[in-house]
């Protein structure tokens, strides 16, 4: 039954978990329903329409608003374990502090937990997936030092009303897409261009945010509440574009550093990157500043800020060949880095132009997060396929099928503590800036039918199958 001493391990242990993801904005629609304020994603796609892919928008998306019980039965569909989805801060709190709560806010979620808890679905909760309160933007949002408090008191407050049920908290999902996509290169909101500055400023409240969040459940309910709570980093993986080069070796582990082990280092080791801090403070230095634009961590914060994890979250979904650049540019954490990304010709295509199939990548990122991090548990918080939504999406199912296949083969070779997998998406929706142009999902989803209509794609029967079965091929021979 089992494949066993037959090369490849192709069963997953009876304790690994399977779950699918979704987020907020990108699914919920209601965007001013009830009593919700504007996030920063709504100013921006209601201001600026022309830079979003057909100038759509999220107003509506999925509408899982109104829907959450047929979500619900999608997911009970797939079989899954838990369901990763995210809180909407400013459904909640829509002056973005704990001084006025919106309840009709709070029973959307309470509905949708009670409901996933009745069909025996865990639900895995992010607290911030992107959509901060317009309100917070206004008072400087990450730039101001008070969005630590503001983090903290909205995470105790979700631990108040949804802890007895929530067993799986995550603080923040990417926050290199907050921090360097929204105060950096200014792609993502608030687009504010930090100029080697900002994006550091921000990442350093973020994880103090981080901390405190983790440091209240740790003391006021994990006792009684029982669960576990982290941070969510995503990560690609970086391959030296010529192997056994050391200038190359070099391009590639600052890449990874600077783009992803920047928001884990100071969680799980302690303080910046050491290659972080030596690159900044020295371009600094060479560009007269008396301070360095990368943020000195005191003893205390490294203290407060290490340890602050139950377990490491990260999604994946693509590689990059690295190649050094010892060009010196102007400030801007791109060019701290030193180091340009390409992806080869070479490599399978998706819907979305930076997604590129490389499953190896993710085994040798398993293996680099077990001898870099002190081999955490590991939950794959996201990983997934994009296309253009057709439902006999064999390329997903390749693409699902390849990445289950290497966590497998990462635990057995390397002993890697991978302990759940998470699809992205349980459905179709709003891809950013990218707008309906890249699908996802499991499920289709009509965005022309005001009924947002579902259908289920071969990939959800497939994963179905998987998670049954709990094998790759979707049956053990
Ligand atoms: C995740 O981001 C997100 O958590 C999720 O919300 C999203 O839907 C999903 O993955 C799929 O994208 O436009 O060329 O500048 C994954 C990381 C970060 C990859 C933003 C694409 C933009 C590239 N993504 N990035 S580009």
């Amino acid at each position: 039954l089992i494949a066993e001493g037959q090369g490849t391990p192709k069963r997953f242990p009876d304790d690994f978990k399977f779950g699918v993801a979704t987020s907020s904005y990108q699914i919920e629609g209601g965007w001013n329903d009830d009593g919700k304020s504007e996030s920063i994603w709504d100013r921006y796609v209601h201001e600026n329409p022309g830079r979003i892919y057909n100038k759509s928008n999220a107003d509506i998306a999925c509408d899982s608003y109104h829907k959450s019980d047929e979500d619900v039965e999608m997911i009970k569909t797939l079989g899954v374990d838990y369901y990763r989805f995210s809180l909407s801060w400013p459904r909640i709190l829509p002056y973005g502090t704990t001084d006025y709560v919106n309840q009709k806010g709070v029973e959307y979620y309470r509905n949708l937990i009670k409901n996933l808890k009745k069909n025996n679905i865990e639900p895995m909760v992010t607290l911030f997936h992107w959509d901060l309160p317009q309100t917070l933007q206004d008072r400087g949002g990450f730039l101001n030092e008070k969005i630590v408090e503001w983090f903290r008191d909205y995470a105790r407050l979700c631990f108040q009303l949804f802890g007895d049920d929530v067993k799986t908290w995550i603080t923040f999902n990417e926050p290199k897409q907050t921090c360097m996509m929204g105060y950096g290169l200014a792609i993502f909101p608030p687009r504010v261009s930090g100029h080697g500055i900002l994006e550091y400023k921000c990442t350093y409240y973020l994880l103090k945010a981080h901390a405190e969040s983790w440091h209240v459940y740790n003391e006021e309910f994990r006792q009684r509440q029982k669960g576990r709570i982290s941070i969510v980093v995503d990560f690609s993986w970086w391959e030296p574009m010529v192997a056994n080069n050391t200038m190359f070796i070099a391009a590639a582990e600052s890449g990874i550093q600077f783009m992803s082990g920047i928001y884990a280092n100071a969680i799980y080791l302690g303080d910046w990157p050491e290659i972080v801090k030596q690159r900044v403070n020295e371009r600094s230095r060479k560009e007269g500043k008396t301070v360095s634009r990368l943020p000195a961590f005191t003893e205390e914060e490294i203290a407060r800020i290490r340890g602050t994890y139950d377990f490491f979250g990260v999604n994946f979904y693509t590689s990059v060949l690295a190649v050094p650049n010892p060009i010196p540019l102007p400030s801007g954490i791109l060019n701290d880095r030193g180091c340009l990304s390409f992806q080869s010709p070479k490599w399978e295509g998706a819907g979305s132009i930076w997604l590129k199939v490389t499953p190896w990548g993710l085994k040798k990122l398993l293996k680099y997060l077990k001898e870099t991090y002190n081999n955490p548990e590991i939950i794959i918080t996201e990983n997934g396929y994009s296309d253009t939504g057709e439902l006999e999406d064999d390329k997903r199912i390749s693409y699902i099928k390849q990445h289950l296949e290497v966590i497998l083969e990462a635990r057995e070779e390397f002993g890697v503590n991978v302990t759940a997998y998470t699809a992205w998406s349980l459905m179709d929706n709003f891809e950013w800036i990218i707008g309906y142009r890249d699908r996802f999902g499991l499920y289709h989803v009509d965005f022309t039918d005001p009924e947002r209509k579902r259908t289920i794609k071969k990939s959800a029967l497939y994963y179905r199958d998987v998670i049954k079965s709990r094998c790759v091929d979707g049956k053990c021979e």
